[in-house]
């Protein structure tokens, strides 16, 4: 066992991953696939502080009752997905207020042509043309701030956020430029090779996304395994029948198979050979099996924390306890960079 020393070190050594999900829906496949099974799989060699991105949840409307439910029930998903709060920082957002004063500083560094340039908002605007609002706009910005205030070197996320780390990352050297060079790190993308996007399953030319209108597009990880088998036997896919992943000619059956692969750590070249000859539909049926006893734990240990909001509470607490001596130390060095005097 490391004794408080060693363990302080140790931390030093390690390298700092900070990874968020927006507050909304329920985190389905695609979020497990492209980020959460990553942050797991870290948490023994990095320092890593993920949060629930509560504040990015305002950019669309949200009944306050639904919001804050749902707060409780993401904390929980996160730990029934595996992610430790002993040996990592799990915290809300909203929770450590240092987020949204660095976004102020950072919003008054970067151009407006710099946000023009995202592609989320574009999209996001066009979905939601009733509330296209300024936070919608400047979302990136907080995101930003949210990496730079932990000192991050690594950031896993799935390949739709890439162009926000970069924007992270010219903002750094906004930063350095106008104030002074050094005080906040220059954070990297860390985007893995396989399932960094796990497409809709009814129209596998859109990302699968949390907050999709149609159920039918996600398997959120905690749905029931009926609909779980629904969703994925009724997936979009090609009239062809030979199962051979060709993500240009065949966007639905190639997304199942990376769905399979990931879950099972077979490569589609071996799921390729194990259905040789079979239809589309066996493959179905066994993915939807793979992913109903990949979920069945998770969904466990999740209804089992949903039932004790205190201690959810008071993991809640402790992680914010954690990550706020840390955004603390950077606000501090960033306000004396700007020249604003703290009494
Ligand atoms: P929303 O619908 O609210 O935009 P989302 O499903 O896109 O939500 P986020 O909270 O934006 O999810 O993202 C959380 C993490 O999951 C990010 O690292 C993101 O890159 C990753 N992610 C989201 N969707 C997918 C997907 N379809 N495939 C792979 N990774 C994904
Ligand atoms: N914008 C991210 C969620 C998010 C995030 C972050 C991810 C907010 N802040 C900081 C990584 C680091 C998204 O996935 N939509």
């Amino acid at each position: 066992m490391p004794n408080a020393k060693s363990h302080a070190i140790l931390l030093i050594m390690k390298k700092t991953i900070l990874s968020g999900s927006t507050v909304t829906g329920d985190l389905t496949l695609g979020n497990y696939i492209g980020a959460i099974h990553n942050w797991k799989q870290m948490q023994n060699d990095y320092d890593c502080l993920y949060f629930l991105a509560d504040l990015h949840a305002l950019t669309v409307t949200q009944d306050p009752k639904i919001l804050k439910n749902r707060i409780y029930s993401f904390f929980a998903q996160y730990l029934a997905l595996g992610l430790d709060p002993q040996q990592n920082t799990i915290f809300v957002q909203s929770q450590i207020h240092e987020h949204a004063e660095l976004n102020w500083i950072l919003t008054c560094l970067t151009p407006m042509g710099y946000l023009n340039r995202m592609t989320q908002f574009k999209e996001k605007s066009e979905k939601n043309v009733k509330n296209i609002n300024a936070g919608l706009y400047t979302y990136p910005v907080l995101m930003a701030a949210d990496i730079l205030l932990y000192q991050a070197d690594l950031v896993p996320v799935g390949e739709d956020q890439r162009q926000h780390l970069e924007l992270a990352r010219d903002i750094v050297g906004f930063f350095d430029r106008a104030h002074a060079p050094g005080v906040l790190k220059m954070p990297e993308a860390f985007i893995p090779k396989s399932g960094a996007r796990i497409m809709s399953l009814q129209d596998p030319t859109k990302k699968m996304s949390k907050s999709d209108d149609n159920e039918k597009n996600f398997v959120s990880i905690i749905d029931d395994p009926k609909k779980i088998e629904k969703k994925i036997k009724s997936a979009a896919t090609d009239s062809d029948t030979v199962i051979k992943y060709n993500l240009e000619n065949k966007p639905g059956l190639s997304n199942l198979l990376t769905i399979y692969s990931v879950l099972s750590g077979k490569t589609v070249a071996q799921i390729e050979a194990d259905y040789a000859g079979k239809m589309y539909g066996h493959l179905k049926v066994d993915l939807a099996a793979l992913v109903v006893e990949t979920l069945a734990p998770v969904q466990l240990k999740y209804h089992d924390l949903m039932k004790n909001q205190d201690h959810l509470e008071m993991l809640m607490k402790q992680g914010a306890e954690k990550a706020k001596v840390r955004a603390a130390k950077t606000l501090k060095s960033v306000y004396d960079a700007v020249g604003l005097v703290r009494v």
